[in-house]
């Protein structure tokens, strides 16, 4: 089955968009997504400039072939732009052949492994009222897990706890539409007074059962980290999130080695070398990846594949910058795969829906890819040519005496 086109497409309904869209002589189509908040553009490029002209002719159904040719072909290997790059193609290639098979893809990967996929939600606020309303508010949309972040006193803007406290849901957007990135600032010793006894309030409030999670994106060094993790044993995590800047996977060691809290790590991680200290030492319980930025479906397997070895579970990005394209892959792989630990889910702004048509579904806290063949997700294309570009930044952190810091 030959690829007889293969198109980029760029949009903006409330954020930006990066998707392939494959077509085969036979008039299937698959759709992709390649996009990496912030640097959307570079994707777009290494797609259209490099990587489409090496698709037309190829047959689609080799899926692991495109993916290795891909991959050693460039010479430059991994890195979240050319990871990006394939995923988009491998996933595209995946919707392919599960439309061709007339199957929803989950089917392809060796079906269902269970009803339905537990989902987390973020709730944020700037004080406890906000916060507690925020959580009751994830509640009531159907969450059974939720994620808290909160503000420091002493801290004028963390990062993703303002732009989410005022007005809907989907608000969430780490990257501003500005000319410069906007600037917050940080006081890791003011943090880690303070949100103890966030989650000791949290905790009284909602009881013993609800799971609760917390991401630190990467702020912390070894030391500090292992004793958040230690303060935090009271209140029961499901996951303290990015702890440290994990590139240093050894550092995890000294971490691990004073706190019982569970781990996850791995969200601007793109292949699974980026695991195979954490992996292998069991320094992690579960691996963060994104579909969208670790290659795809064909690499993602393989990645969970490793860590199911080592009892390490799956805990897969799924932020608003994921687009639905991006977040029916994860759900066909969450579903089938064995090690399944659970899905972050932030809804997509209306108007994203709009442009992208989904058939997954959310009830009671859990999550569904649908019956539909392929992906089941529907780019409309004159809808996406009402959403041009806009360019957008990720915020800078930097700490009270100027010194730019991890955010
Ligand atoms: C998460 C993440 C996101 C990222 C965002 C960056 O756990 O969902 O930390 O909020 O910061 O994806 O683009
Ligand atoms: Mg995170």
């Amino acid at each position: 089955m030959k690829i007889v086109a293969a198109e980029v497409i760029v949009t903006s309904p409330n954020r930006n968009f990066v998707t392939l869209k494959i077509t085969t002589e036979d008039g299937i189509t698959g759709l992709g997504d390649g996009t990496l908040n912030g640097r959307e553009l570079s994707v777009a490029s290494y797609l259209t400039d490099h990587v489409v002209p090496l698709l037309i002719g190829r047959d689609a159904h080799r899926i692991e072939d495109t993916w290795q040719y891909l991959y050693r072909s460039a010479y430059w290997r991994r890195g979240p732009v050319t990871m990006a790059a394939i995923a988009a193609v491998d996933v595209a290639l995946w919707d392919i052949k599960a439309k061709a098979a007339g199957m929803p893809l989950y089917q392809l990967l060796g079906g269902a492994s269970r009803n339905g996929i537990m989902a987390y939600g973020h709730a944020s606020g700037r004080d406890l009222p906000e916060l507690f309303d925020s959580v009751r508010k994830h509640l009531a949309l159907g969450f059974r897990s939720i994620r808290i972040q909160t503000s420091v006193p002493g801290i004028d803007a963390v990062y993703g706890v303002a732009a989410q406290s005022e007005g809907e849901r989907y608000d969430y957007e780490p990257a501003q539409r500005t000319p410069l990135p906007v600037e917050e600032d940080w006081d890791t010793r003011a943090y880690l007074r303070h949100l103890p006894g966030v989650f000791e309030a949290v905790r009284n409030e909602f009881g013993p059962e609800l799971p609760l999670l917390h991401d630190g994106h990467h702020r912390m060094t070894p030391i500090q980290a292992a004793r958040l993790g230690k303060d935090l044993e009271p209140y029961d995590l499901f996951w303290l999130e990015d702890c440290t800047p994990a590139e240093n996977q050894e550092a995890l060691r000294l971490v691990r080695q004073h706190t019982t809290t569970p781990l996850a790590i791995g969200e601007v991680f793109n292949t699974v070398w980026d695991y195979q200290t954490l992996i292998r030492e069991q320094l992690i319980d579960y691996v963060r990846s994104a579909v969208t930025h670790t290659g795809g479906i064909t690499a993602m397997r393989k990645l969970l594949d490793f860590a199911a070895q080592y009892q390490i579970k799956s805990g897969i990005h799924g932020p608003t910058d994921i687009s639905p394209v991006g977040m029916a892959a994860a759900l066909h792989l969450d579903l089938a795969i064995h090690n399944f630990g659970i899905q972050e889910y932030m809804q997509h702004s209306p108007l994203t829906d709009e442009v992208f048509r989904q058939s997954f579904t959310f009830t009671d806290g859990y999550l569904h890819p649908g019956e539909q063949p392929g992906l089941g997700v529907e780019l409309d294309e004159r809808a996406a040519a009402r959403f041009p570009y806009v360019a957008a930044y990720l915020p800078v952190n930097r700490l009270k005496d100027g010194t730019v810091h991890d955010w």
